[in-house]
């Protein structure tokens, strides 16, 4: 679903980079030879040739299209060099072009906000280094600007006769636009000194997209590609939007686009125009509806988050065709090979980027042998992630099952399944301050946990994880804090749900005070107990067992800058130790809060499972829903509905 953001206060400029043709430039830049040959990448599928996946632009002029197949693209151009994306475990291996792809994202990210979108495109709020150029070295008293910025194609510029590039010069230099332009003319050529940059130090080109938000950036970047870069002057969004087909909107290219085409009749999104706010609101609620009449009108509030890293890990395999999976086993054997996968890349972005991933989630797209045409879809599923590859196979294969039965329905129709993956999500920094990821885990408190079933799995414990020493079990953090972030009052939940422990000390002799002030949430109103220990340390351990499919999981996203204001003092204790940490905690983990300080409003802002669970603490009542909804955000947060 869009998320309606208001328009920001000040101007902005948002430029979106997008590699062309990025895996075939990767082989290339590999096997240089390729260079100017009619290429395309092809996953590894002996089925008519495997499929393209990415066509470079010399095999484009021949019709080489990336829905064709190998052997498809053979017919349309003989001399066209097929070359095949590496494989490990029977499947596509794509750290090659990851990695490519982190190399310009690390150029590409010293000149402003930058936020990896995807394996080869990036967003950069480069709002700040624009005015910065605006204000000590404007366009218009540089000696020379480069052909590559003179080149860019700014939207609604007319032709006058002079020749583009001297046309571009013009209006890049121009001292009498607004400030909103005069930005987008910084952008312009500080988007093509990185691309030139790009191409030095990678050998790689990009295209680029520079406008006022990320929604008309990305737009403009597909304009004009290879290696080209395009402009969306405020004056010519109309203009753009107004020819734009629904579909090829970011958001608009599944349901909300289709029932704008077939309910309200809207062919391009200028057609959006004519509905007001109201009508809008009413047809697909507010959020929605004021999300559409502000895109109608090319405004987007939408930040360039700050994230070199990618949001989650995704392996997957497609099975066309005659290769469809119709076993149990043979699904088995390709979610094995995925999880392994899986496992190593979030073990990687463990040992790496201090990175721990909560959610696994398995998509599949299935078919039934006695069913014509759309069908009921394979549900999605996931339950939170253990690591250690044994763990994560274990619990894909009860995604699946689940999955399945719900696909099968009771007629245990025959099926066959033409896709299969497996995502990691929820990934979430580790405070700063560790001295080795290591350290963080714990062996035998692995065998001390306790299971219980829910939806068919098994609260078991963290698994094996074999890059760290074989040694199981989730992080056991010793934390310095002062003040706990959201993710500890959702752990506050977990553990007590699972028995499991949890405790905060504060650090001085008047943690009453302290807290008081300094705590921020629903924990000001807790004090803490532990006056014997002076320690400084927070302990507690994460729970880590399945709990039902969840896309309703019951943690928030904890604020990182919470992250940072913890302090992970590492626990190089061993089981002994661990051991301690429980029993410590169990006789101090005592809440002393005077019940009359608690805002039940307070209360109402969290999660219902938290809810509960700290009503239970405080014994108060369920609230009545006291407030009438209006028609403002908060409507569409809990508790809306039960
Ligand atoms: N890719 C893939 N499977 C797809 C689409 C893309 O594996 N169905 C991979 C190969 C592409 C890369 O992702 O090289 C980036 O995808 P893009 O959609 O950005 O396409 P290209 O970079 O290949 O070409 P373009 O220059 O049109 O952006």
């Amino acid at each position: 679903m869009p998320i309606h953001r208001p328009a920001p206060q000040g101007s902005r400029v948002i430029a979106h980079v997008d590699m062309d043709c990025f895996y075939v430039q990767v082989e290339q830049r590999k096997k240089p030879e390729l260079r100017g040959l009619p290429t395309a990448v092809v996953q590894y599928n002996a089925w008519k040739g495997g499929g393209l996946i990415a066509v470079g632009y010399e095999a484009r002029k021949f019709g080489v299209k990336r829905s064709m197949r190998g052997d498809e693209a053979k017919e349309v151009c003989p001399d066209i060099q097929l070359i095949q994306v590496p494989v490990a475990r029977g499947k596509a291996d794509l750290k090659l072009y990851r990695e490519a792809g982190s190399e310009v994202v690390s150029i590409l990210s010293a000149k402003g906000r930058c936020e990896r979108a995807s394996i080869d495109e990036v967003y950069l709020d480069l709002t700040d280094a624009a005015e910065l150029m605006l204000s000590e070295a404007p366009p218009e008293t540089l000696e020379t600007i480069e052909k590559e910025a003179l080149k860019s194609h700014i939207l609604g510029l007319a032709d006058d006769g002079k020749g583009s590039e001297e046309n571009v010069r013009r209006w890049l230099c121009r001292d009498d636009a607004d400030h909103e332009d005069k930005l987008l003319a910084c952008a312009a050529i500080i988007v093509a000194q990185l691309r030139i940059q790009v191409m030095e130090e990678t050998q790689f080109t990009c295209s680029a997209g520079i406008a006022h938000n990320k929604m008309l950036a990305k737009l403009a970047s597909a304009m004009h590609k290879p290696a080209q870069q395009t402009v969306v002057q405020t004056s010519a969004v109309k203009d753009l939007l107004a020819s734009l087909p629904v579909k090829k909107m970011k958001q608009l290219g599944g349901k909300l686009g289709s029932s704008l085409q077939s309910d309200l009749g809207v062919k391009a999104v200028g057609d959006l125009l004519q509905f007001p706010v109201e009508k809008l609101q009413e047809r697909y609620g507010t959020n929605t509806g004021s999300w559409l009449w502000n895109i109608a009108r090319g405004i987007s509030g939408e930040e360039v988050e700050s994230r070199l890293l990618p949001k989650s890990h995704g392996c997957g395999k497609t099975f066309p065709g005659p290769q469809a999976l119709k076993s149990i086993s043979s699904v088995e054997h390709w979610l094995n090979q995925l999880c392994e996968e899986l496992s190593e890349r979030i073990q990687d972005d463990l040992d790496q980027n201090k990175r721990i991933a909560h959610t696994l989630t398995l998509h599949a797209g299935a078919f039934k042998y006695n069913e014509k045409g759309l069908g009921r879809k394979f549900p999605s599923k996931s339950c939170p992630l253990r690591y250690g590859t044994a763990k994560i196979q274990e619990d894909a294969k009860k995604l699946f099952d689940s999955g399945l039965r719900d696909f099968v329905g009771p007629h245990n129709d025959r099926w066959g399944i033409a896709s299969l993956s497996v995502t990691a999500s929820k990934i979430l920094d580790i405070p700063s301050g560790t001295s080795s990821i290591s350290s963080f885990f714990q062996d035998k408190d692995c065998h001390s946990l306790s299971s219980s079933g829910c939806d068919g799995f098994n609260n078991d414990h963290f698994p094996p994880s074999p890059s760290v020493n074989k040694i199981c079990t989730r992080p056991v953090y010793h934390v310095q804090q002062l003040r706990p972030s959201c993710e500890e009052i959702c752990d506050v939940h977990e553990t007590s749900q699972q028995n499991k422990t949890f405790n905060i000390d504060v650090r001085g002799a008047s943690p009453r005070k302290r807290k008081r002030k300094e705590l921020g949430s629903i924990l000001r109103y807790f004090q803490v107990s532990d006056s014997s220990t002076k320690q400084v340390v927070d302990e507690f351990t994460q729970a880590d067992a399945p709990l039902p499919t969840s896309d309703s999981e019951s943690y928030m996203e904890p604020d990182p800058s919470e992250h940072q204001r913890s302090n992970l003092v590492r626990n190089d204790n061993n089981d002994e130790n661990s051991t301690h940490v429980n029993e410590t905690t169990q006789t101090s983990t005592a809440w002393h809060l005077n019940v009359e300080d608690v805002d039940p409003s307070v209360i109402d802002e969290l999660p219902l499972e938290i809810q509960r669970e700290v009503r239970g603490w405080l014994c108060l009542p369920k609230r009545v829903q006291a407030t009438k909804r209006g028609s403002d955000i908060t409507q569409y947060f809990f508790p809306a509905k039960k």
